[in-house]
């Protein structure tokens, strides 16, 4: 077992059996015209953890652990979309609408993909979903109970919306969970440090948090 500072107190992991989750670094939501823009958000917030998610992915491929990467899309057809989903709010361009980087949020359109920075590599899992949460209508737990997984870490983007979302079905799964607090951000730093003090409340009731110094210090 491998054991790492962390809040609200030290996680421990063992090395075969934890994959690192990395949460919709896509186009979609980091670059301009994407999904987030749409939505009124400034993405350059979300830029700044780009080197860490790096660092991170590196940490992991170094020592050959499972990797999954997930993208928030939909299928060309949106029938995968709920009409909730597409029609709520004024956004300047719905989901399925041609943007700047093709159709906003649909699968296999040049904005969905993941930011070229970090790319999965050969033999890294990288997973659709059309939810926030990970497990939600994906094949995430089958995978992840076939290679025998019981630790996840979590990177990627938004905190509160998609990482916390697929933290809390991990959570509800049985999965110890650990998020890498300088590897995920917000468009709302607020949100974000909410979201952290959320998850590692009350002994750790969804997860624990760290940052990237601390895990890779545990792991070199
Ligand atoms: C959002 C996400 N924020 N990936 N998606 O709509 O967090």
């Amino acid at each position: 077992m491998i054991e790492v500072a962390a809040e609200p107190f030290a996680y421990t992991f063992p090395p075969g059996k934890t994959a690192l989750v990395v949460i919709d670094m896509q186009r979609d939501f980091v670059e301009p015209g994407g999904f987030g823009e749409t939505l009124g958000n400034d993405v350059s917030l979300l830029t700044a953890i780009v080197p860490t998610v790096r660092a991170l992915l590196d940490l992991f491929r170094a020592q050959g652990w499972p990797i999954v990467h997930t993208r928030e899309s939909h299928s060309p057809d949106l029938a995968d979309c709920p009409p909730a989903k597409r029609d709520r709010g004024a956004p300047k361009l719905r989901i399925g609408d041609e943007g700047p980087m093709g159709r906003i949020l649909v699968r296999g359109e040049p904005g969905n993909d993941i930011i070229p920075e970090l790319a999965p590599m050969p033999g890294e899992i990288v997973l659709d979903k059309p939810g926030k949460g990970a497990f939600y209508a994906t094949a995430l737990g089958d995978i992840l109970r076939l290679k025998g997984i019981t630790h996840l870490v979590f990177a990627g983007v938004t905190t509160e919306v998609c990482v916390q979302t697929t933290m809390r079905e991990a959570n509800d799964r049985g999965y110890d969970c650990l998020l890498v607090e300088d590897a995920t951000e917000s468009y709302f730093p607020e949100f974000k440090q909410a979201a952290i003090a959320m998850i590692r409340a009350q002994g750790g009731i969804v997860g624990w948090t760290t940052d990237f110094e601390r895990l890779a210090a545990a792991v070199r």
